[in-house]
């Protein structure tokens, strides 16, 4: 009767009555459910680390609630999704990539989710993510970072989501309907197994999924090889296809061609689009409206292959005709380069691609060939023009240009900050800006404040509520502008400082325990943190602190109690094959070495090199800092983001007029940060100088030093200071070094007087909001992408 289909009704609702709750109460519940049955302790008997397993379970759980009820919220209104594809997302515990460019990555998850934008992330679940940097003895040396040790509870392994991905073998002829068609007849299969990432939004409950590969041999047992009796052999080759996810490749922007770099790039690539092919295949039965659901992002070139795939799935797999296919495929790709240089993109073999991706190749080469029809339209037959925008480069080494590929293919070409964009119209591409300049933008990075305030400096995160009277500014990072109002309120800039100094307190005890020296509250920190980079000239860092040194040692003994403390902190990883920079890193460890030992020097000044900065390190770094450095030659850097995430800590910089910077100064002023060195108009021109640059003494000076061996190992830095000496000083320290010195004298004088660094340090903060990853993100989506929000309701 009624009633009992209604008792039953009631209990089916109650049973599915999901919700975990978060009170206090019901996480500890589950803590101590999780402690007995999945870590299988006795919860009266648990360590720590079982504490936190248990822990990360229990939030894993309601992270899997808020994914599931979001997904299938996506699922049902069908909004166009967003796909971004990186191989590389520096998320912290996990460091799976270099550096800015995969900071950045992360930084742009937190802030779709948080914006509720219906966007999934791929990527490359490495085994052995950036390598670990230890110093011995000065040296850099590195050592593996397998992550998984202990097990990974904010994963979520999908065994049922697998697809094949396949390598090598031919192209052969087949006959379709009486016409011939080409299709590939692959040697090798491997196995693309899920990973899934939940990613939750802040203040609201969508979570969204980054989903990672891992690489796992294939079923298909090459049945041959069993039956000649070659049993071990066959699976020690199945065991080897496991090995494409296994490590991160760490050079930030070097690009060696390797075939396992390759590899990885197609097994990312093509695992990725069946997935997105097939959730777009679910819910309709033609391509026609796929530009209309699907946006891809190129994050940078790594994952440009998606371009011939995806031709290669239409024409081969879906039987599309070529253009259809084509005029498609160009409506759903937007590409953003973090590079300048054209060095510094990415080109592949031909020889090497043809043998691993054959179909692919022939592909590219169809695509180039229509583009050079097409351009010769255009452009008439300026053959120099026309062989430099091909995708195929001839010479030595026939190759393909990622960059090339990316721009034809993709609707929008986004740099990463206002200079860099220009520099890619009026440099890098140039030729591609005047053919299609409605293609060319720009969407100046941000980071998220959520992990870079609230996260990593929790008194700060506290104070700015306070001051601001609401919590809105963690969602809404423009409301930072509402510090402004309190600049020249006593008690306001008191907290202030004291947020600073309780941070510096954490970095001092940090410093202590890493390095064994102890250093002044009262000195002024002063902070070089990222990859060690010649462009990022950390040596002209450590030839201002020389010169300091060498300064102080020559002075009156009455005049030293005018002088500001300093400790001076570096800290970043060089890749591994980075000769220059593994120098700088040696050498940064000699001049400390000296320096640090010199009682009579003491406090006044101090070096240290943090080691294996990364993602935990930089939270701990960055709210301690006073001041931060920047000192890219002007030119050279796209963007830069470190420099963001000091400014919303109150740090103030010293920097060049490079990459992000230059809207830095439009938001905070150019009277609240230190500016020195030559501006991007002027670097070639001084290049051109050579050897008649004018160089100051001082420069000369500390370079003789470090010559005459004052630091040691003189023979190993010789081929260091080479790089930086008249005529062959490609990154224009010796011409900076004269503003740099004045740039130093200005922060020391502004430090002696704490009410006026104060101010500036809190309209650092209020000016930093337009350097949110919401704001970037918001920009993407409404101006690239064409996705709008999606708040799943329950
Ligand atoms: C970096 C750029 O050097 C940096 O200026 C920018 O802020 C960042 O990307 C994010 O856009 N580039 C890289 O990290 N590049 C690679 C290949 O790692």
């Amino acid at each position: 009767g009624f009633g009992e289909r209604k008792a039953k009704a009631e209990r089916m609702f109650s049973l599915m009555d999901g919700f975990l709750k978060n009170d206090p109460f019901s996480l500890q519940k589950d803590i101590l459910h999780h402690v007995e049955y999945t870590v299988a302790r006795s919860r009266f008997n648990f360590d720590d680390y079982e504490a936190y397993q248990a822990l990360s379970h229990s939030v894993r759980d309601r992270l899997i609630e808020r994914w599931h009820d979001t997904h299938t919220y996506f699922k049902r209104t069908k909004p166009k999704r967003l796909y971004f594809l990186s191989l590389e997302f520096l998320m912290g515990d996990a460091a799976l990539g270099n550096g800015g460019l995969a900071r950045f990555s992360a930084c742009q998850m937190d802030s779709l989710a948080t914006l509720d934008y219906p966007a999934w992330g791929y990527g490359l679940r490495y085994e052995y993510g950036l390598f670990r940097q230890i110093i011995v003895d000065g040296f850099q040396h590195e050592q593996p970072d397998y992550w998984l040790n202990f097990g990974n509870p904010w994963e979520i392994e999908r065994i049922h989501v697998t697809y094949e991905v396949k390598f090598y073998g031919t192209v052969e002829d087949v006959d379709r309907n009486g016409e011939k068609h080409e299709v590939w007849i692959p040697g090798e299969t491997v196995e693309a197994v899920a990973y899934d990432n939940p990613i939750p939004g802040y203040g609201t409950r969508n979570t969204i999924n980054l989903r990672l590969w891992a690489a796992k041999p294939s079923n298909h047992f090459d049945l041959e090889a069993y039956n000649t009796g070659d049993y071990i052999n066959s699976i020690v080759n199945r065991q080897r296809t496991e090995s494409i996810s296994n490590v991160l490749y760490p050079d930030d922007r070097s690009h060696q061609g390797k075939e396992m770099r390759l590899k990885q790039q197609y097994f990312f690539v093509s695992a990725s689009l069946q997935d997105i092919i097939r959730r777009f295949k679910e819910a309709h039965n033609n391509f026609d409206e796929l530009p209309e659901k699907v946006a891809l992002h190129l994050n940078d070139t790594h994952p440009s292959l998606s371009i011939a795939e995806i031709m290669r799935i239409l024409v081969d797999e879906e039987q599309l005709d070529w253009n259809k296919a084509w005029n498609i495929v160009c409506k759903i790709f937007s590409f953003t380069t973090h590079t300048v240089v054209a060095e510094g993109l990415e080109k592949i073999p031909t020889d090497l691609l043809g043998s691993l991706l054959p179909r692919h190749l022939q592909i590219l080469y169809k695509i180039n060939s229509n583009f050079m029809e097409e351009l010769k339209k255009r452009i008439g037959l300026d053959y120099n023009r026309l062989s430099r925008m091909s995708i195929v480069e001839e010479g030595a080494v026939k190759s393909i240009r990622m960059a090339n590929l990316s721009i034809i293919c993709s609707h929008t070409v986004n740099g990463v900050s206002k200079l860099h964009s220009d520099t890619l119209k009026m440099r890098t591409f140039k030729d591609f800006y005047e053919l299609w300049p409605e293609k060319f933008q720009y969407t100046t990075n941000g980071v998220t404040q959520r992990r870079w305030i609230v996260v990593s400096n929790p008194s700060l995160c506290a104070l700015l509520s306070k001051w601001l009277g609401t919590e809105a500014w963690i969602r809404n990072a423009d409301l930072l502008t509402g510090l402004r109002d309190h600049v020249d309120n006593t008690g306001f800039r008191h907290e202030w400082k004291m947020v600073k100094r309780l941070n510096k307190m954490r970095l001092a005890e940090y410093i202590e325990t890493m390095s064994g020296v102890k250093v002044s509250l009262d000195a002024m920190f002063d902070v070089q943190v990222k990859r060690i980079h010649e462009y990022k000239r950390q040596l002209l860092n450590i030839f201002g602190i020389i010169h300091r040194y060498d300064c102080l040692k020559n002075m009156d003994k009455n005049d030293r109690t005018k002088v500001v403390p300093r400790v001076c902190i570096i800290g970043g990883k060089a890749a591994p094959g980075y000769e220059i920079a593994k120098k700088i890193i040696k050498l940064c460890h000699a001049v400390a070495e000296k320096i640090n030992n010199d009682a009579d020097i003491g406090d006044l000044l101090k070096l240290v090199f943090i080691p294996d900065y990364n993602v935990s390190v930089a939270e701990m770094v960055i709210p301690g800092a006073d001041l931060s450095q920047h000192l890219s030659t002007a030119g050279h850097e796209a963007s830069g983001t470190g420099s963001m995430k000091f400014l919303m800590n109150g740090c103030l910089l010293l920097a060049t007029a490079d990459g992000s910077t230059v809207e830095i100064i439009e938001e905070i002023g150019s009277d609240n940060l230190f500016l020195f060195g030559a501006k991007v108009q002027e670097v070639a021109e001084l290049r051109e100088k050579g050897g008649a640059l004018k160089v100051p003494l001082q420069f000369a000076r500390v370079l003789r030093m470090v010559r005459d061996g004052y630091f040691g190992d003189k023979d190993y830095f010789k081929s260091l200071c080479d790089t930086v000496e008249v005529g062959n000083d490609f990154y224009l320290l010796g011409s900076d070094f004269g503003s740099y010195l004045e740039a130093q004298a200005a922060a020391d004088k502004a430090f002696v007087e704490p009410e006026k660094w104060t101010k500036m340090s809190i309209l650092s903060a209020a000016g930093s909001g337009r350097f949110s990853s919401d704001r970037t993100i918001r920009e993407y989506a409404e101006r690239t992408w064409k996705i709008d929000p999606c708040q799943c309701p329950f």
